[in-house]
């Protein structure tokens, strides 16, 4: 049994997408950031950086966070969603994308929320400039998919789940242009498709995006 301590957020999603596909018995538990339950002594002592997604292995005593390495650990575990290590050119493909999901995807993704939703004033530089990282980092995933059907040529993986987390939330905001990306459009068509997809967004509870506050746009600052 996995516990899995999370809430509705792009990183938690990813995980509860992830226990949905591989099919591993899992109990969801909401810590809800927006009320500072990422600060409870008992979140801090499983992850010493205050945040969601945090995984528990029941079998092994195994706690990870960090959501791509939670992923990973999933992957490894059921042996599925993750090219094997003697697949050398998949294997590195995988992690080579893996991190650019961690490091370039998730924080450029997660400042567009924030200045163009959350930011409690109007920061006009900061809106430009995530907005302008976002639609590149759009273009970034259309070359990636030209051609193939996931991220990764040996096949579904957790990369796209990785990558869906943000680009599921940045399509709900409207900032995806499909025309533009017809190749990034197919693909978040073919991972809604996956009812795992589909049932891992209502865990812990679906997002609504008609509940955030409006779209800031740099021009009103
Ligand atoms: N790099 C981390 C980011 C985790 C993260 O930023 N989690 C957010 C929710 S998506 C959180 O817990 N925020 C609470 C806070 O910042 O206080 C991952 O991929 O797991």
């Amino acid at each position: 049994m996995l516990d899995l301590y999370t809430h509705t957020t792009p990183n938690g999603y990813k995980v509860a997408i992830a226990l949905e596909e591989l099919g591993l018995p899992y109990e969801a538990h909401t810590v809800n950031i927006r009320e500072g339950a990422q600060f409870d002594p008992a979140i801090v002592a499983m992850n010493p950086n205050a945040k969601i997604p945090i995984l528990h292995d029941r079998e092994t005593g195994t706690t990870v966070y960090e959501s791509s390495a939670i992923l990973l650990y999933l992957a490894d575990k059921a042996g599925r969603l993750f090219p094997a290590k003697d697949e050398a050119t998949a294997y590195w493909d995988g992690i080579q994308k893996l991190t650019f999901a961690a490091a370039s995807i998730g924080p450029m993704f997660g400042q567009r929320m924030h200045f163009s939703y959350l930011a409690p004033e109007t920061v006009p530089y900061g809106i430009a400039r995530y907005e302008a990282e976002g639609a590149r980092l759009h273009g970034v995933l259309d070359a990636m998919l030209d051609g193939r059907d996931w991220l990764l040529d040996w096949g579904y993986s957790v990369v796209d789940i990785a990558v869906f987390g943000w680009v599921m939330l940045a399509d709900r905001i409207g900032a995806v242009d499909g025309a533009a990306h017809p190749n990034l459009r197919a693909w978040i068509d073919r991972m809604v498709a996956r009812p795992a997809v589909r049932k891992g967004l209502t865990v812990p509870d679906r997002v609504d995006p008609s509940r955030l506050p409006p779209h800031k746009l740099a021009a009103d600052g």
